[in-house]
């Protein structure tokens, strides 16, 4: 029986004017950390892979591709460029002669405004001074915290010479940096051949060495489930048997198409709407491997979030890539809430530069703070009020809970 001290309490804690409800939603979504479920980052013990620094942040793949849309200069002469020389080009380009108007430049905006530099240089001498005079660990520290991210999941790929050459260092990486072992050279390539029990126990030896969180890998937008092809055949007999036994979740990306201007190197990738069913019939086969996607066309994440309603051990994750835009990471998240309740992974950055976490979490919140206050005021007017701790719960389900669940 409610006590009528509890039900009072309980009702002075619900949030019953809609501002207040906002305003609250907007503090709880921009000092929740978050854990950061797909990265291109490195920790410093990974040497020159960990990327910083405005030459890094200004020839981002993002920023090339759009620099060369509206440079008087061709793309051969462009790869000639120094990376300083590059990182100048862009900068002219995009944003002293152009308005940085696009969300990748304007996202440089953001990281230069956390760190109270000049916005509106004419040139990158400030900017420079400044990341230079960064000590490595301190610096990512301090964009951890502006940033509020606990933690990040790396792409570590085992057949890359470089990385692979890092790992067998027994490197001991900053626990804030989690593994993931990326297998598209694996999935996509032919380069990695063997017998199924060679293969899977070259798995079972990277797994044993890099402990990743997961296994992941990239699928083009005409992957198809099952196949008569190797791939399948890979996934059947070698990949998913093992995401089984270790316990591994199982990411999949689905949707990319490589190098469609291989003149724009890794600026040159597109996007193609693939077929959902695929992983549907992916979770329907393996009921007991846990299922992480992501969907690189706008056109699948209706399908996406429907098929999720139907396979728990599906969770859908992030706005990859050419979805990461306020206006798609607002539509996507609105649907996702609507359909799946908080039992989704609404962002995750896909950053390759560190102080990218700055500006992709800074636009994103603001975003999912949007959707959920919307939907929180939907409630309200249903009949509904909630209280700042199950505002807390939620957010905290959507930015570490439901991801922890997946990986523990
Ligand atoms: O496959 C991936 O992990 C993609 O995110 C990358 O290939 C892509 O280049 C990227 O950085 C997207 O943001
Ligand atoms: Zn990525």
């Amino acid at each position: 029986m409610v006590t009528s001290t509890e039900s009072r309490t309980k009702f002075a804690d619900l949030l019953t004017h809609p501002e207040e409800l906002r305003a609250r939603v907007e503090i709880v979504v921009n000092s929740m950390p978050v854990m950061d479920v797909h990265t291109h980052l490195f920790p410093s013990e990974f040497n020159e892979l960990c990327l910083y620094g405005i030459d890094e942040l200004l020839t981002y793949h993002y920023l090339t591709a759009e620099t060369l849309r509206s440079a008087r200069i061709s793309h051969d002469r462009f790869w000639q460029l120094s990376k300083t020389a590059q990182a100048d080009l862009v900068w002219q380009t995009l944003f002293v002669e152009n308005s940085p108007a696009s969300e990748a430049a304007r996202g440089i905006i953001s990281v230069l405004d956390a760190f109270g530099l000049d916005t509106r240089a004419e040139n990158l001498g400030e900017a420079r001074e400044f990341f230079n005079s960064r000590r490595v660990d301190e610096h990512i520290d301090r964009v951890f915290d502006i940033a509020r991210v606990s933690g990040v999941v790396m792409t570590n790929d085992p057949f890359d010479d470089t990385e692979a050459e890092i790992w067998k260092s027994d490197v001991s990486a900053d626990p804030r940096f989690k593994s993931a072992m990326r297998l598209d050279r694996l999935l996509n390539g032919n380069s990695i051949t063997g017998t199924t029990a060679s293969l899977r126990q070259t798995l079972d030896g990277w797994i044993a060495r890099m402990n990743p969180v997961y296994m992941g890998v990239s699928l083009p937008a005409d992957f198809k489930f099952p196949a008569e092809d190797t791939r399948d055949r890979l996934l059947r007999e070698v990949v998913l048997p093992a995401a089984r036994e270790h316990g591994l979740a199982m990411t999949l990306m689905v949707g990319v198409r490589r190098r469609v201007n291989p003149k724009l190197r890794e600026a040159g990738d597109g996007v193609g709407k693939a077929d959902v069913t695929a992983v549907e019939r992916m979770c329907a086969d393996y009921p007991d491997v846990h299922f992480l996607a992501t969907f690189l066309s706008r056109e699948n994440q209706h399908e996406l979030c429907v098929t999720a309603r139907k396979f728990n051990n599906l969770m859908p994750f992030g706005c990859w890539w050419f979805l990461n835009n306020p206006s798609i990471v607002s539509e996507i998240t609105r649907e996702r809430l609507e359909l799946l309740g908080t039992s989704f992974i609404p962002q995750h950055s896909d950053a390759r530069v560190l102080e990218q976490l700055i500006y992709k979490w800074k636009h994103a919140r603001k975003e999912i703070a949007n959707a959920l206050a919307d939907s929180y005021e939907r409630l309200l007017s249903s009949g509904r009020a909630v209280t700042a701790e199950e505002i807390t719960r939620d957010v905290n389900r959507l930015f570490a809970g439901n991801f922890a669940e997946l990986v523990s």
